[in-house]
């Protein structure tokens, strides 16, 4: 493993290995099963391009009554637990015990990208963002803690880990693109992204 820091972001490339990368998706096929992924709806009206379900206590919704986090998926489910594995990445990062109230699951397909966005829904910016690439090849964008400052691009690849915390926490960023079909990891293609927060 290396650790890269881009714009106070530390990327762990290359943190998970083959062998526990399909053990994740082996973990969130069930997961996936109770929690369907569903296309949110930003507040303006738009379907984001990305796909999303949670798991936890908490999983973050968008619809026409805006962003926030909320007990249940919106075909009106309690969130799957989030699985064993998931969790020793965050105590591993992390070094805490508290676990992450939400695990978002974003999945992108062809042409799905994420606009420049800061993680601000949560109620304590002390705790770290931990995220989890699985799959295709995306390319990151990390800015400034202000919008509209200079950005830095980062290709993350299956595997690799990426703590968002300390002056780093509020950084805009975004994935521009996929590189679709680039790993074979997801029997569809595609690139699925885990985020643990401590939300509330
Ligand atoms: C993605 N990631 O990798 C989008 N947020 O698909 C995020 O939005 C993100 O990687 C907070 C912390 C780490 C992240
Ligand atoms: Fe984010």
């Amino acid at each position: 493993m290396t650790r890269l820091m881009v714009r106070g972001v530390e990327i762990r490339k290359g943190a998970l290995d083959g062998p526990a990368q399909v053990r994740l998706i082996d973990a969130l096929r069930p997961v996936l099963k109770a929690a369907p992924l569903f296309s949110p709806v930003t507040a303006n009206g738009k379907a984001m391009s990305v796909r999303m379900t949670s798991a936890g206590g908490l999983g973050w919704v968008s619809d026409k009554g805006g962003y926030r986090y909320q007990p249940t998926h919106p075909r009106g489910s309690a969130w799957p637990a989030i699985p064993d594995p998931v969790l020793d990445i965050w105590r591993d990062v992390t070094g805490h015990d508290r676990t992450p109230d939400c695990c978002l699951i974003n999945y992108y397909g062809e042409g799905a990208k994420m606009g420049l966005h800061q993680d601000r829904d949560e109620a304590d910016f002390s705790w770290p963002v931990v995220s989890v690439s699985l799959g295709d090849d995306a390319l990151f964008r990390i800015g400034d803690t202000v919008r509209g400052g200079k950005t830095e691009s980062v290709w993350l690849n299956s595997g690799d880990v990426v703590v968002m915390g300390g002056p780093a926490r509020l950084v805009y960023h975004g994935i521009d693109r996929i590189r679709f079909g680039s790993s074979r990891l997801l029997p569809k293609g595609g690139r699925i992204n885990l985020t643990l927060r401590v939300a509330v």
